[in-house]
């Protein structure tokens, strides 16, 4: 996608009519003031080298200052400006802003159109753009005078415009694709339409997408690109999607189209911002942005209010950087590794412009965590980078959609899991990775606990798993049976809900020995009739030797209060048995006065051997099955 930019009245539009045959004003009002005030849209036809030809659209933008948010909207997924400078005029207010936004955007290549050439002296005019651009990122963009009215220079800037686009990647597809709306329009037997330059992935018809923010599911029916039908639309598109379920008022410039792979918008982010040194005039523009302003935001084709919190310095200073966490009035569809614009509250001046880094937007104070993030707007297409920094952010990730809202696809990712594990940075454990030395640092303190508890409870047959977890703090599930499995594919073993080591032997402690004897013997007195459980363990120690019993298999546990022998239990069982053979189908009490038991047992007891399925209910009677 190509757009043009410049200062109000130079010759813009007139340039893209004269390079396409299509007039891009098409608004009534733009056509009688004779100005530019939305966006506009033609396609523009060239010889490439070989033979091949590109076809390529145009986004017309206003140069007037009242309109640089439309402006931006145009611009936000273009690869290529044309940098429109009228010969009789120069340098201008907003070629400047422009150009400052061009630049906030990533844009990286221009060509520039010394426009109105039948009127201006094109020399000098030439050597003021050399001078303004040659500490932009368009410093050798070529420079090529032209006049509408003449006709001089179309042909050559044709031909400057191709041999741009020649040595320029094709859009990247990560198999994330946004369709930025910046039209929504409704036609007569079709519904709905939304516009935009697509970006990071294809869309096709039939697919079902989803528009951000708001969730809002839908089909596409038809999708086409520069009035003609398409299957499928590529990244760098110009793309018209006809949605016939939706209003337009659901789905109006600003929204996004995408598909529902993605988490929620967001409303808080950590970005990186950075003011231009530029300072065309000594205005509002150029004074540093304060820690605490509010300032629009402009993401894709959207503007949101926004506030900013500088998270190092109180003040971003004219050419400087600083990482900042943007609060913002409502919630966006931004990616890691998009970039945005801030323009004053009254939208009089852009301020700065910025790099998502975290879209999920935490804050980071923490130094260490700084860095780890500004180092992601150094190498915003490495993959490898941006995954090792999201894991030492975080300390644990789920695999399941890590850096789901970047710029990377999920294969890019995989990869650059695969690499880091080999390089032994991080460990992947099933559903999560985490920082290597994080990690040794975690299984250190699990195994530690579960020490110090064996040693101070050796009678435990071992550590109860729910109280490791509460004990480490870890709130993720994922995370914790990672843990587990990690440790018991080494020294550990996992028994039902503990986990325990593999040459751990429970014993008492000898000074409990004789409370162990005290609790057989009175097990003992009424075999079948036991004293309720909480006689038996009135305190902590007794509580220890009780569930030791218990776990070493020596005593039954029938129900929360009802404990017996094992041996007794066995021959309750046996007796049960005997009785039901000789003398049929038995109720609860008659069993209880034949074994010289009590209710209070029977009822847990035969419910236990209903569940081994030793008995049978069959009405109020037992049966042997
Ligand atoms: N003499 C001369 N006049 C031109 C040329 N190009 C444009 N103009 C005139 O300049 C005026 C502004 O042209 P536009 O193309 O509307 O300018 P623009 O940059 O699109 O203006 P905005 O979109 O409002 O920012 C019109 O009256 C044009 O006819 C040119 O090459 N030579
Ligand atoms: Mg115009």
């Amino acid at each position: 996608m190509l757009a043009t930019a410049g200062h109000v009245d130079h010759g813009k539009s007139a340039l893209v009519k004269a390079l396409t045959g299509t007039d891009p004003d098409r608004l009534p009002e733009e056509k009688e003031r004779q100005i530019t005030i939305d966006l506009g849209f033609a396609e523009l036809n060239l010889a490439g080298p070989d033979e091949g030809r590109f076809h390529i659209g145009i986004v017309d933008v206003p140069g007037h200052e009242d309109f640089v948010r439309n402006m931006i909207a145009g611009v936000g997924s273009i690869d290529l400006a044309l940098l429109v400078v009228a010969a009789d005029d120069g340098w201008m207010p907003q070629t400047e802003e422009h150009l400052q936004i061009l630049t906030y955007l990533g844009v990286e290549r221009a060509v520039v159109a010394l426009t109105k050439s039948d009127l201006g002296e094109t020399e000098t005019v030439t050597g003021q753009v050399h001078d303004r651009l040659h500490d932009s990122p368009f410093a050798s963009a070529q420079i090529i005078a032209t006049s509408v009215r003449t006709g001089d220079g179309i042909e050559a800037l044709k031909s400057a415009l191709a041999s741009e686009l020649a040595t320029m990647d094709p859009a990247r597809d990560y198999g994330k694709p946004r369709l930025f709306v910046d039209r929504a329009f409704t036609l007569r037997g079709v519904g709905t339409v939304v516009t935009g330059t697509l970006t990071g992935g294809q869309l096709r018809r039939e697919q079902k997408i989803v528009v951000q923010p708001g969730n809002l599911q839908t089909r596409i029916r038809s999708i086409q690109s520069h009035g003609r039908e398409v299957k499928v639309a590529e990244p760098g598109m110009r793309t018209a999607v006809n949605l016939p379920d939706l209003s337009v008022e659901q789905i109006g410039r600003g929204t996004v189209l995408t598909i529902a792979d993605f988490e929620s918008p967001n409303a808080t982010f950590i970005a990186l911002l950075e003011k231009s040194v530029r300072s065309f005039r000594e205005n509002t523009s150029a004074r540093p942005l304060k820690s605490g302003s509010s300032v629009y935001l402009h993401h894709g084709t959207s503007r949101t209010a926004a506030k900013i919190t500088l998270l190092k310095n109180r003040l971003l200073e004219r050419g400087k950087k600083e990482i900042a966490q943007l609060r913002l009035a409502s919630a966006i569809f931004a990616f890691g590794g998009d970039r945005f614009v801030l323009r004053d509250p009254s939208e009089q001046h852009t301020l700065a412009g910025g790099m998502v880094l975290d879209p999920n937007g935490a804050e980071f104070r923490d130094q260490a965590k700084r860095k780890l993030l500004i180092g992601r707007a150094t190498a915003p297409d490495d993959a490898h980078l941006w995954v090792r920094s999201e894991v030492g952010l975080r300390r644990f990730v789920s695999i399941q959609g890590l850096l789901d809202k970047s710029h990377f696809s999920n294969g890019e990712i995989a990869d650059a899991l695969l690499k880091l594990k080999r390089e032994e940075k991080i460990v992947v454990h099933d559903k999560i990775a985490a920082n290597a030395s994080t990690w040794k640092a975690l299984r250190d303190s699990a195994k530690r606990l579960i020490d110090n508890r064996l040693n101070k409870n050796p009678e435990r047959a071992g550590y109860d798993l729910s109280e490791l977890r509460a004990a480490l703090r870890e709130k993720s599930t994922d995370l914790f049976e990672a843990l587990v499995a990690d440790m018991c594919s080494h020294e550990f073993v996992r028994k039902q809900s503990t986990i325990t080591p593999r040459s751990h032997q429970p014993a008492l402690p000898a000074k409990l020995h004789p409370l162990a004897l005290k609790i057989h013997e009175a097990l003992c007195k009424k075999p079948f009739d036991p004293p309720p459980r909480r006689e038996l363990e009135r305190d902590l120690e007794e509580q220890r030797v009780l569930k030791f019993l218990i776990e070493s298999g020596e005593v039954t546990e029938l129900s929360s209060d009802v404990v017996l022998l094992r041996e007794n239990f066995e021959r309750m069982k046996n007796a049960v048995a005997d009785f039901i053979s000789k003398n049929g189908p038995a109720t609860v009490s008659e069993l209880r006065q034949a074994l010289e038991s009590s209710r209070r047992i029977m009822v847990p007891f035969l419910e236990r051997l209903d569940r081994e399925s030793f008995t049978w209910r069959v009405g109020d009677k037992r049966t042997l099955r």
